[in-house]
């Protein structure tokens, strides 16, 4: 049985991008590992956040992630800021990163392009990711492509860690679904689709109504042909609406290939909201029992307890093997 860690940051509603490029994969692997999945509160502040926003998303959040089939029974769902060894840890890798690592990082290059003003703890971001998995001392992670850059780092410093202090931390794998690790915006090919983007027709909220659903998919661009055919580089657009059809059915590419031959992209939009309608109804109906349940608060609290008792075995050791002296308390 391996370990597996993932999280998603409550900087917005989730969107059809984390669920198929990595709550899918979230519940997979529930069944075979034990499982930890965090909603990623202390990331999620490395751009300003309204509190009141903060805590509804961070809750809202919990609740979709068991909405979309994280059973509490396998897996444990937590708030990472319930667990201060995140922060811990996050800092004494801080000090094993490089500036130029950081620099190097595209998702810290597109998030702070343009602002004149960027926090520091958007710099350091992929240091407390790493401290996320290797506190843990996860095995897989299931993300999707667009973090497999930061996967790397933490690789980087945890055999950094291994070969200045002795074995302590094991290196991590990515788990990429094979189709749908980079979801693009509905209105942009050439970005992916992200829950904090301001223009909500980007995005399929995994909450949007049925009818909302319809519209955007019906008003997502496409290119000026009639062929439904998978070519991500002539034919970004339809390539992402059939990668996002063909993980909410089920269906292969080619399989949507053949039955849309010959016919205009109207038939084919008009089917894929529906296979997203379909795909989001039971999730939405679980979504809303959970909500009035309360139950969250209990699988929150359960989930960090858990949690803690690994997470804090990983960083006294760690700290024993840097040197501190052993705290009382
Ligand atoms: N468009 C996407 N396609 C496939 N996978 C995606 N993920 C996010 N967007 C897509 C995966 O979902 C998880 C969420 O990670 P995160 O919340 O830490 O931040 P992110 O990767 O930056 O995701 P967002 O939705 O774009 O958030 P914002 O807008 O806040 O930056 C990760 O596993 C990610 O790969």
């Amino acid at each position: 049985m391996k370990r597996v860690l993932s999280g998603i940051q409550p900087s917005g509603r989730l969107t059809l991008g984390n669920y198929i490029g990595a709550m899918k994969n979230f519940v997979k692997l529930q069944d075979l590992h034990q499982c930890y999945f965090m909603v990623a509160d202390l990331h999620a502040i490395t751009v300003p956040q309204q509190p009141e926003t903060l805590r509804d998303l961070s809750e809202a959040n919990a609740a979709l992630f068991i909405a979309a089939g994280i059973d509490p029974a396998k897996s444990n769902v937590f708030l990472q800021s319930a667990v201060p060894q995140h922060a811990e840890l996050g800092w004494l890798l801080t000090t094993l990163t490089t500036m130029g690592e950081l620099e190097r990082m595209t998702q810290f290059k597109e998030k702070s392009n343009g602002k004149e003003s960027i926090g520091a703890g958007l710099f350091v971001y992929p240091s407390l990711m790493a401290a996320d998995i290797l506190v843990y001392n996860a095995d897989l992670v299931p993300v999707g492509e667009d973090q497999k850059q930061h996967l790397e780092l933490t690789r980087d410093l945890a055999g950094r860690f291994n070969h200045r202090y002795g074995e302590c931390f094991t290196l991590p794998e990515p788990y990429i679904p094979e189709v749908g690790a980079r979801v693009m915006s509905l209105d942009d090919a050439s970005k992916k689709m992200s829950k904090s983007s301001s223009v909500a027709a980007s995005f399929i909220a995994l909450l949007d109504p049925p009818d909302v659903i319809r519209k955007k998919i019906s008003r997502a661009t496409t290119d000026s042909g009639a062929e439904v055919r998978y070519d991500e580089a002539t034919k970004p657009e339809i390539s992402n609406l059939m990668s996002i059809y063909s993980q909410c059915s089920g269906s292969s590419l080619e399989d949507i290939r053949l039955k849309y031959e010959g016919q205009m992209y109207g038939g084919f939009k008009k089917d894929l909201a529906e296979v997203i309608v379909n795909t989001l109804e039971p999730l939405q109906k679980r979504y809303y029992e959970i909500r009035e349940s309360g139950e969250i608060q209990d699988i929150l609290a359960q989930g960090a307890r858990n949690a803690h008792e690994v997470a804090s075995r990983t960083l006294d050791d760690v700290k024993q093997r840097m040197g501190f002296l052993p705290s009382k308390h």
